[in-house]
């Protein structure tokens, strides 16, 4: 049987793992992909699966480029992963980030509910919902209190996914996904920019890190592993929401520490802490209690945070070797 999927966001750094993902299963996939004046296929091309994908014109803050991907694509599957994702951003352009990340999610639903009420739909949700953490080990039932305007838009994007299931009956779930990073991570985000870093400072072409609050500690883990529980809710006879997450917690200073011992440096000698990368608010922990998903969808993180950092500066050493 040859299954669709309309995978927005097919050019970030998920979208690029789950079209593999969805690819090797043998599914024709296409890719939502936004007008930008320069080619943004980079990681499609890493992945060698750019030829593969069908791709459509749209952009989730236009409903009717929406639909029209919805009825050219008639879609098994549809993964909304496209967003303004970096959460710094969201501060200079709270508007864009609400209208694309909030309201883009609506487009997505209503285009459904219009044109393929049988397809079934996944939602990028967050764990930055969690924000100022109102428990120690943040699982589907933990209240949310989003600290950036990122965070608030995806936690109506989080919601509306939620009503639509219990109003319409559409198959919508929302993965709460904590942090995951890989070489193909966007340099803006901090283990990309560290483990960047690390193999400019190893190869001679820089000499320092400027980084914001280092003492803030994520639960990371590998992309590669996290598309697989995208996948995996879309299987389930029923729709439903999944915390995403390692159930392990590393401060940033750490994480540098391992990043710069891999290559035989000690991050004391080149991190600056720098005010000018400190946000409005922080969200300086983060926890996740992947227990549901590993109970009912089978679903566990197979990479180490040693594994994935040791994974980005091997490939970023290789990467700045050839430039
Ligand atoms: P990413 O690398 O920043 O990719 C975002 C994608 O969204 C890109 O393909 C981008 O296209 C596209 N996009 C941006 N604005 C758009 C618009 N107006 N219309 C259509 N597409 C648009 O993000 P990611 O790390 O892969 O994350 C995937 C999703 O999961 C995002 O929704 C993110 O918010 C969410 N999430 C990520 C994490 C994480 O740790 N990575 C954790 C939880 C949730 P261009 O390439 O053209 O800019
Ligand atoms: O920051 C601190 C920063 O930008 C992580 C997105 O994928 O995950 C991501 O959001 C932490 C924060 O990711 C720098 O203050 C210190 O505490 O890598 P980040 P994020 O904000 O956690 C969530 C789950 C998403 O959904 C988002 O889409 O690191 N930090 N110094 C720094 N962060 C950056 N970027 N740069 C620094 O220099």
């Amino acid at each position: 049987m040859n299954r669709n999927a309309l995978i927005t966001g097919v050019t970030g750094q998920d979208g690029a793992y789950l079209a593999k993902l969805l690819l090797d299963k043998g599914y024709k996939v296409h890719g939502l992909v936004a007008r930008r004046s320069s080619d943004t296929s980079w990681r499609l091309r890493e992945l060698g699966i750019a030829g593969d994908i069908e791709f459509i014109e749209g952009d989730l803050a236009d409903a009717c480029s929406i639909q029209r991907a919805l009825i050219k694509s008639k879609p098994d599957e549809v993964y909304n992963l496209g967003a303004q994702s970096f959460v710094g951003t969201s501060w200079d352009q709270p508007v864009t980030t609400g209208i694309v990340d909030g309201l883009g999610v609506t487009h997505m639903l209503e285009a459904i509910r219009q044109f393929s009420p049988d397809s079934r739909f996944y939602q990028a949700s967050t764990s930055e919902m969690f924000g100022l953490i109102q428990a120690e080990r943040q699982d589907e039932n933990t209240p949310f209190y989003p600290r950036s305007p990122y965070g608030v838009a995806k936690l109506y994007g989080h919601w509306i996914t939620v009503n639509y299931r219990e109003s319409f009956g559409l198959h919508a779930s929302s993965g709460i996904l904590f942090n995951h990073e890989s070489p193909l991570r966007g340099i803006e985000f901090v283990t990309r920019k560290v483990t960047d870093a690390v193999a400019r400072i190893k190869l001679g072409k820089q000499k320092e890190l400027r980084l914001g609050n280092i003492d803030a500690k994520r639960d990371w883990g590998f992309a590669g592993d996290y598309v697989e529980a995208m996948w995996l809710m879309l299987q389930q006879d029923k729709a439903d929401d999944y915390v995403v997450a390692t159930g392990v917690t590393t401060t940033v200073r750490d994480m540098c520490k391992l990043a710069f011992e891999h290559v035989g440096l000690d991050y004391e000698d080149h991190v600056v802490v720098d005010p000018q990368f400190f946000r409005p608010a922080e969200v300086d922990i983060l926890l996740g209690n992947p227990g549901k998903a590993q109970r009912q969808l089978g679903w566990k993180a197979k990479t180490s945070l040693v594994e994935l950092i040791q994974m980005m500066v091997d490939a970023d050493l290789r990467r700045v070797g050839k430039e």
